[in-house]
């Protein structure tokens, strides 16, 4: 063995970007700790980032570019990929016309900054409109709030969790998560804090999480009727005279106040099962608490009422004085100025941008809704996808009706990714091109440092060379985009272009990669500062408190009551796993040892009912398909609602294999046509089930 050396990066998996502090030999990983001296993550870690190691010297990696050939995938040599891409796409492109080609981004690229920086000329070198992403199974509503409030899609505020006093929480699960459109990580301990100082933590959600249970105070509520208590509680806010927005720019109040008017704590009652009384009551606390905020996330954005729930959110910090102020709902201003590359001040835009072709569903941030793709590669016609490209995304697994989509798969003329394995989307792909893992990467975390409870900058230098010689991820789009372009411009380095851009951000020179390097793994650039009045884009420069878009949306919600769906009698929700990360880390040994996590949770009354035992096999089916899966009851679920964790179900996979589990995909039974019809975002949560013992 040779020197043991010392690196430092962010772990980029998920969105808390951990300090990290890597021992290795130069060739191999020796130990991954966490950085205590981290300024945002304070010697936070999780079980996943030991795993970053499994990624690289996984053996079912894919590190060469594999073309199928009669069925099956072999090796060929980086130029014969990069030309046979670039024809195959030509080719279909000149008979189908540009949008013949579609194009899915995956999670991952938003933790990786050379493909954020590689992926637009990618796409505009193919020049198509038919453009998703994983954001539309995610946070597609939190973009059209504030395009519609604040004027620009990116201009999302964080909660300031490190000063608030209280914090409503709907629809997230933190301490599993660690935290998404909030950089948070080591989020217990920050419950924990807020508790110490005399705060509070309130957690609403179907389920009894861990969040629920770390903060000591949860209420059960019906899926999809968070629009329901947000509105009540705005109404309540008023109600008991207790709206103090303060002096920033705000238009609507009044309408805002007509709007929620028919929105009571009773009706909200009835809709969601919280009390009518608790409801009350928690509006008092929460506006009259010395600093407060309300952070709705996961659960309230994928559901039929997404676009309502973050308006609503929003509109709760605003009216009681908690936006842009210490403790409440507040804007970072990162070293690299992520909404500053795409100002849209004083502009007026009419949104949505566009429809898609088959069901006319709307089209934000340039892409459409994940849960058309299947139907736009279905259907005949103009505009049909006919060849598909996928980068660092696996829709078979992760998007509604995920199997609609491998059957329309199947029917391309062509498809390419870009990835790391052979998995339930790529290997339908006729040539998959290897990516780079994070250790053979610099990294940036240009997203998440935007949306980081305080604000901090890291900067790594790659830790190890990609195998066989390979280029990098970010290479591999830049060289992409010029083959299909027919051009041959020079690409600068991810480090090249963040030398460009961190002069022009909030910290100019303070914040340098030499200065980023000597930090450690981040630079601590301080807590959050208000600033909204000088960064809104609205045309007017306001606050837009009471959007169009949204007051004509009430009336469906007004509309919405329990279902009695006798067929399908539950509703199901979707579940995050600790030592799992969404579809691609069930490859590494270390995460998936140990018992099968992967179960749905039933009431206790329900599994009564049903005749469902504990470890049992239970048959779920809903309008779209059906699994058969083990059975975990737990007095953790609302009764009437069940939870499977969602990112399993992989068909070829070497460690589900051996152990039997993950056999089954969540987006086996979630729907497609299920959507929130303002930002077309998926409605995972509150899916119609009937549950039988199997
Ligand atoms: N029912 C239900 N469905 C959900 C969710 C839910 O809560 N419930 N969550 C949704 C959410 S929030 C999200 S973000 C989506 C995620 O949806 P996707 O982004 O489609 O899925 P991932 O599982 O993140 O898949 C990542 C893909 O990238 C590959 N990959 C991993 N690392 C790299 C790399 O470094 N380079 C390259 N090139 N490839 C890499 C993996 O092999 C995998 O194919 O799923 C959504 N789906
Ligand atoms: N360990 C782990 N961490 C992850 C991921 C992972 O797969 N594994 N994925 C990452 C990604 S891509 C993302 S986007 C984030 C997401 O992070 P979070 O936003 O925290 O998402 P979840 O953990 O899915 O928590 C969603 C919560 O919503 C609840 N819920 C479901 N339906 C409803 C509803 O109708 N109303 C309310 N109020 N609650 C509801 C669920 O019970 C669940 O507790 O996590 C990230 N971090
Ligand atoms: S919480 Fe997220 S960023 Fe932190 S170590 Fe785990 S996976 Fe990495
Ligand atoms: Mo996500």
């Amino acid at each position: 063995m040779g020197e043991v050396l010392e690196h430092r990066r962010g772990c980029n998996i998920c969105e808390a970007m951990c300090g990290l502090v890597i021992r290795h030999d130069g060739e191999n990983v020796l130990s991954i700790k966490a950085d205590p001296d981290d300024p945002l993550s304070r010697g936070h870690i999780c079980p996943k980032a030991i795993a970053l190691q499994d990624f690289r010297t996984d053996p079912d990696r894919v590190t060469r570019p594999l073309k199928k050939v009669d069925g099956a995938f072999v090796e060929i040599g980086w130029d014969e990929a990069f030309d046979y891409a670039a024809e195959r796409l030509r080719m279909v492109q000149a008979q189908h016309g540009k949008d013949g080609v579609g194009v899915y981004l995956g999670n991952p690229n938003a933790h990786k900054f050379g493909n954020l920086m590689n992926i637009p000329g990618m796409v505009r070198a193919l020049g198509t409109t038919n453009r998703y992403s994983s954001a539309t199974a995610d946070q597609i509503p939190h973009h059209v709030a504030s395009i519609h409030m604040f004027g620009h899609p990116m201009l999302i505020p964080v909660p300031d969790v490190e000063r608030t006093d209280f914090m409503l929480i709907l629809g997230g699960n933190p301490i599993v998560s660690n935290g998404s459109m909030m950089t948070a990580p080591g989020f217990g301990k920050r419950m924990d804090e807020i508790k110490a100082r005399g705060g509070r933590v309130v957690v609403i959600d179907p389920r009894r999480t861990e969040t629920a249970e770390r903060a000591g105070e949860h209420h059960f509520i019906r899926p999809e009727t968070d629009a329901f208590l947000l509105l009540a509680l705005i109404h309540e806010v008023f109600a008991q005279g207790l709206d103090a927005p303060g002096a920033l720019p705000i238009a609507g109040v009044e309408t805002l106040k007509g709007a929620v008017a028919p929105f009571t704590a009773a009706l909200a009652a009835k809709r969601t099962g919280i009390a009518e009384e608790t409801i009350k009551t928690l509006a008092r606390d929460f506006a009259s608490a010395k600093s407060a905020v309300c952070y709705a996330r996961m659960g309230a954005s994928t559901q039929s009422f997404g676009s309502l729930c973050q308006w609503a959110n929003n509109a709760l910090n605003i009216l009681t004085g908690n936006f842009d102020a210490p403790g409440g709902a507040m804007f970072t201003t990162p070293a690299l100025n992520y909404v500053g590359l795409t100002p849209r001040k004083g502009k007026e835009r009419t949104y949505p941008e566009r429809r898609s072709r088959v069901s006319g569903q709307p089209l934000y941030n340039g892409e459409y809704p994940v849960s058309v793709m299947a139907e736009e590669m279905e259907t005949p016609g103009e505009g049909q996808i006919k060849a598909l490209v996928t980068i660092a995304g696996n829709p078979v697994l992760t998007a509604p009706n995920g199997r609609r989509i491998e059957t329309a798969l199947e029917g391309l003329e062509f498809m390419m990714s870009i990835d790391i394995h052979v998995n339930d989307t790529t290997r339908h792909a006729d040539l998959i091109l290897p990516g780079t893992v994070a250790l053979e990467e610099v990294i940036y975390d240009m997203v998440f440092h935007s949306f980081a409870v305080r604000n901090t900058a890291g900067f790594a230098e790659a830790l190890f060379e990609p195998p066989n010689g390979n280029p990098q991820e970010w290479e591999i789009l830049a060289t992409l985009a010029t083959r299909i372009a027919g051009t041959n411009a020079p690409m600068p380095s991810p480090t090249q272009m963040l030398e460009g851009l961190l002069p022009r951000g909030y910290h100019g020179d303070t914040v340098t990669i030499p200065a980023m390097l000597e930090s450690g793994t981040a630079l601590d650039l301080g807590p959050l500062v208000p600033n909204i009045a000088e960064r809104l884009e609205t045309p007017d420069g306001q606050i837009h408190l009471a959007p169009q878009v949204f007051l004509e949306d009430l009336p469906r919600l007004m509309a919405f009551a329990p279902e009695e769906n006798t067929d399908f009698p539950l509703q199901m929700i979707g579940r995050r796993l600790v030592r799992s990360h969404n579809s691609w880390t069930q490859n590494s040994a270390r995460l998936v040892k140990g018992r099968n996590r992967v179960t749905v949770q039933v009431h206790p009354q329900d599994a009564a009912r049903i005749g469902l035992e504990e470890g049992g096999a239970a048959r779920i089916a809903s309008r779209v398909g059906a699994v058969t899966m083990p059975v975990e009851i737990s007095d953790e679920m609302a009764p009437g609602v069940v939870s499977i964790p969602q990112g399993w179900g992989q068909k070829k996979g070497r460690i589900e294999e051996a152990a039997g589990v993950g056999s089954v995909s969540i987006n086996d039974l979630t729907d497609d046509a299920r959507i929130d019809p303002i930002s077309g975002n998926a409605a995972f949560n509150g899916v119609p089930v009937a549950v039988t013992p199997a």
